[in-house]
This record gives C-alpha cells, sequence and structure tokens, in this order.
C-alpha cells in the first residue's frame, strides 16, 4: 500500500450508528405494507441511495407498486428516519473514532466523509462533527451513489490526494466496490469486513492503530 495522506470515511456505520436508524426505519415501512424485511436484507441497504434502497426491498412485495406509490414510501421512510435523527448526539459516534480523528489530524493527514446520505450535514451538526474533515461529499452531490465510485473520486478531488494515497474507510459491501473503483485502498469495518476485496480489516476503528491504518505498520 502507498504511504497514505488521506483518509476518506463513510458516515452512515463508519462514524455514527444511523446504520440501525435507518434498518428501523425501512423496517417500520416494510412491515405496514407486509413486505418480509430482517437484518439480512438491511445488508444490502448499506451504503445504497434512498430509492436503489427501496427497489431492493420491493423484491420480496407480493405486488408492483406505482412510481407514485415509491416516491411516497421513499418520503415516508425518510419522515421518520428523521424523526428518529432528532435523538442523534455525540455518544452516537461509534467507538475509536474521536480518538482517530485526533490522531489523524496531529499527523497532518487530510480528511473527508463521502456518504450516499442526503441527510449527511445534519447529521454531522447533530454528532459535533460538522468541522472535523476536510472536505464533506454527499448523496446531494453526486449523480451515481456506491457501489459506483463517484463519491470517492470527488472527496479525493476536493483533497487533492491521488487515488492511491486516500484510505477509505467503509461498513459497505458497496463502499468497498466504489472504493475500488475509484482506485483507493480500503479499510473495511463491521459486516463489510469479510469483503475480499478489502486491503484492511478490523471490527470497528478500536481494533485498529492509526500506524496500521497509515501503512507505517504491519498487521
Ligand atoms: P439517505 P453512507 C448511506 O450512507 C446509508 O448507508 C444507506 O443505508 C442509505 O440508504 C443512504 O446513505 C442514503 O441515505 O436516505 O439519508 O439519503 O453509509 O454512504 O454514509
Ligand atoms: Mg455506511
Amino acid at each position: 500500500m502507498a504511504a497514505v495522506e488521506a483518509v476518506i470515511f463513510d458516515l452512515d456505520g463508519v462514524i455514527v450508528s444511523t446504520d440501525e436508524y435507518h434498518f428501523q426505519a425501512w423496517k417500520q415501512l416494510a412491515d405496514a405494507e407486509g413486505i418480509p424485511f430482517g437484518r439480512e436484507d438491511n445488508e444490502r441497504l448499506r451504503g445504497v441511495s434512498r430509492m436503489e434502497s427501496l427497489e431492493i426491498l420491493l423484491e420480496k412485495a407480493s405486488r408492483a407498486y406505482s412510481d407514485a406509490e415509491k416516491t411516497a414510501m421513499a418520503e415516508r421512510k425518510n419522515a421518520i428516519y428523521r424523526e428518529s435523527l432528532r435523538e442523534l448526539s455525540p455518544a452516537d459516534i461509534l467507538p475509536g473514532v474521536d480518538e482517530m480523528l485526533e490522531d489523524l489530524r496531529g499527523r497532518g493527514i487530510k480528511m473527508a466523509v463521502a456518504s450516499s446520505s442526503k441527510n449527511a450535514v445534519p447529521i454531522l451538526e447533530a454528532i459535533g462533527l460538522a468541522d472535523a474533515f476536510d472536505a464533506v461529499v454527499d448523496g446531494t452531490h453526486i449523480s451515481q451513489s456506491k457501489p459506483h465510485p463517484e463519491v470517492f473520486a470527488l472527496a479525493g478531488e476536493r483533497l487533492g490526494i491521488a487515488p492511491e494515497r486516500c484510505l477509505v474507510v467503509e461498513d459497505a459491501a458497496a463502499g468497498v466496490e466504489a472504493a475500488i473503483a475509484a482506485g483507493m485502498p480500503v479499510l473495511a469495518v463491521g459486516s463489510a469486513a469479510s469483503h475480499p476485496g478489502a486491503t484492511l480489516r478490523a471490527d470497528d476503528l478500536t481494533g485498529i492503530t492509526t500506524d496500521e491504518m497509515l501503512g507505517l505498520a504491519g498487521r
């Protein structure tokens, strides 16, 4: 791995535990519609845009839904999700994140958030990390969501760092694939840690040192 000069973090499931709120909101919608939906189905929604997530959820529906119904469902899910975000506070920052950000900042490493979410800015504000990154690229800036590399490529560009020197941190299979497609090494955490394409793996950010992340120490 080339020496890392920037770290690009996914948001939901890496920085903050909003992935559980996404699951609960989709589950509420699926239950109301009588569509089977469990945690295994939810894994496929990680990192994927809201409308694409809905299409995956509807694969198990017993009838077809019109475009107008789909738009209404996506809005309903987002309203439920936004309501749960009102509970969000710095306590929802995932283990190891604060320490990692501080350490990287101290070493002069550039940092960005690259998220498929259109709610990224209010989330960063709620957890007190709105000013912690050199760039924030989210679902409002891109036309193709992960596994397309657009969000990571744009984050690398905004930081002014070559792709091979940007380490992506991801919890989603779609995100790991997007990072690889962008030509970036990737630290896969959580359920993505079993992804065969990952450069580095950890259960969460307490499970890896900054030296290991930056390619300065072997694992
Ligand atoms: P929204 P990430 C992604 O964020 C989530 O993982 C994914 O589950 C969600 O559907 C997507 O954002 C869109 O979110 O409905 O808020 O626009 O993991 O890329 O930070
Ligand atoms: Mg994620």
